[in-house]
This record gives C-alpha cells, sequence and structure tokens, in this order.
C-alpha cells in the first residue's frame, strides 16, 4: 500500500477514485453518527425510564408531530440524497468517453487475456497509457469472472457469450493489482494480472515493439504465461504436470496406456485437454484454449517443444 491509501482503502489512482471514497466516506460517517445517536438515546431511555417499583405505572406518551416528521423526513431526505449522488457517480463510471482507448479483455479459467487493436495479446500484465481514459469490452471463455482493480475503484462481471464493460483514466505511473473477483474454480486465487500504467510515449513504443513479429518459440513464451498458473517448467509438480523435458518421451496415461509425447500430441492436449490425460492428474484443464489462433498454437507448441 502507498502513501495515498489508508487502512481501508487502498491507493487512490483513477479520475473516478476519489469520487467514490467521497461517497463512501459519507455514507460511513453518517452511519456512525447516527448508531452513536441511536445506541445513546437508548442506553439513556433504559436508565430514566427504568421501572422503579411494582406498583409503578408509567404516564402516558403524547405524540410529537415535530419529532415524528422529523425521523422521517430526515431519513428520507438522507437515503434520496445517497442515491443521487451514487446515480450520478454510476452513470458516469459506465459511459465511457467516446474517445477511449479500447482493449478486448477476456476472463478464462484462469488466466486474463488482454487484446489490443494494434493485435498485441498479453496474459499477466495490461498495458494503459497514464491520462488517457480506457475502455474495457469484457467477456468471458467459459464461467462467470469478475474483473477488479481496487486502485482504480473498477470493478465489473464478466459474462460468458456476451460483452460488459468498464472504463478508467489512470491519474499516475505505475503497477496496480488486477483481481478476478468471482469464484471461478480450482486456480480462482491465482487468476491475477498487473495493469502497467506508462507514459503515453512508452505505451506507443510497446505496442510497436509488441506488434513486432515473434519467431514461434518467443511467441510460446509470451503466450505460456496463461498456462504458467497450473504447468511449471523446472519441473515441480502444480496443478498439471510439469512440461519440461517431456519432449520425445513416453507419457503414461489415466487409462493405463502410454503415449509418445510429440507434436500431435502437445496439440491435442492444448485442443482437447480431456481425451488423454497424464497419470496422476485430474481431468480439469479448460478446454477453453483452443481459441487460439493456428499460428498462436504453432508457437505454443514450439516453446513446450524446446523446454529442457
Ligand atoms: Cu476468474
Amino acid at each position: 500500500m502507498g502513501d495515498k491509501g489508508v487502512f481501508w482503502l487502498p491507493d487512490a489512482m483513477s479520475t473516478f477514485a476519489g469520487e467514490v471514497d467521497a461517497l463512501f466516506w459519507f455514507v460511513f460517517w453518517t452511519s456512525t453518527v447516527l448508531f452513536v445517536a441511536v445506541v445513546a438515546a437508548k442506553l439513556y431511555f433504559m436508565f430514566r425510564y427504568k421501572r422503579r417499583d411494582e406498583t409503578s405505572v408509567p404516564d402516558p406518551v403524547h405524540e410529537s408531530k415535530l419529532l415524528e416528521s422529523a425521523w422521517i423526513v430526515v431519513p428520507t431526505l438522507l437515503v434520496l440524497f445517497v442515491f443521487i449522488w451514487g446515480f450520478d457517480v454510476y452513470l458516469r463510471m459506465n459511459t465511457a468517453p467516446p474517445d477511449a482507448y479500447e482493449i478486448t479483455v477476456r476472463g478464462k479459467q484462469w488466466a486474463w487475456e488482454f487484446e489490443y487493436a494494434e493485435g498485441v495479446t498479453t496474459f499477466t500484465e495490461m498495458y494503459v497509457p497514464v491520462g488517457r481514459p480506457v475502455k474495457l469490452v469484457m467477456s468471458s471463455s467459459d464461467v462467470l469472472h469478475s474483473f477488479f482493480v481496487p486502485a482504480f475503484r473498477v470493478k465489473q462481471d464478466l459474462v460468458p457469450n456476451r460483452y460488459s464493460s468498464v472504463w478508467f483514466e489512470a491519474t499516475q505511473t505505475g503497477e496496480f493489482q488486477i483481481y478476478c473477483t468471482e469464484y471461478c474454480g480450482t486456480a480462482h486465487s491465482a487468476m491475477l494480472a498487473k495493469v502497467v500504467v506508462v507514459s503515453e510515449e512508452e505505451f506507443a513504443s510497446w505496442i510497436t515493439e509488441q506488434s513486432q513479429d515473434l519467431p514461434p518459440v518467443e511467441l510460446g513464451a509470451q503466450l505460456f504465461a496463461q498456462c504458467a498458473l497450473c504447468h511449471a517448467v523446472d519441473g515441480t509438480t502444480k496443478i498439471g504436470p510439469a512440461l519440461n523435458g517431456i519432449f520425445g518421451t513416453q507419457q503414461k496415461l489415466t487409462d493405463g496406456t502410454s503415449v509418445l509425447v510429440d507434436e500431435d500430441f502437445i496439440l491435442e492436449s492444448i485442443l482437447n485437454p480431456a481425451i488423454k490425460v497424464a497419470e496422476g492428474f485430474q481431468p480439469i484443464m479448460p478446454a477453453g484454449y483452443s481459441g487460439m489462433t493456428p499460428k498462436q498454437l504453432d508457437g505454443l507448441v514450439a516453446y513446450i517443444k524446446s523446454l529442457k
């Protein structure tokens, strides 16, 4: 947490963050004042009107029009005030400026995919320019996910077969955490990424650099970021088997047979992971990676093949 955050709110790093916080603090402090007032009045009445002996009968209560009107009118005005204020912020937060820079975001078990208009795709980092509105057009390849950047006060569900969107304008450069905040299966808690906010110039040169054609192995290494949650490349076992040094070996399968790890087996395991499952593992790999382009698939196969 940086120097602008407080104990329960992270740094405010987007143009809307301050407004969201102001609304939050208003609701928080009015609730606190009302809570203290109600509890204090209750305690006072408990002692002031305590029944002191068996025969005592309290005086009849007379209504006070002024008092009754006050406790109807004041809370109603408060609630309406919060509604109008909140609705105004909500509407503006949901209406992206027409000149916003668009990024297509796809959530899948268990990775984020960020696709830029220039044809660049990233997985663990979403680069955005500072001081420029960015609109995210989001969808999911499988189940419900939810995109959450606490520092921007931005949160939106991703729904299969439907687009949802959010927009924000980052006010400072830096790296900010992205969470999936809708439980989406085994590796939900590790479905993380970062927003990297850079200057306009840095962003432009980053895009140019990324859009260069990469050799297949390098392209594959980049794409592999979305697999790295479940597959290690250093021999350790994660949710799925480690993928280094497997090319050319015989792999034992859950049905007792074995298979030669060649290009075809790697490709089949990406497209249809449930057909041949490595011994000792569950058939839990999502089939969502079949949506990659042939070039991307070639790259991934080349990369896995290259792992020693
Ligand atoms: Cu998720």
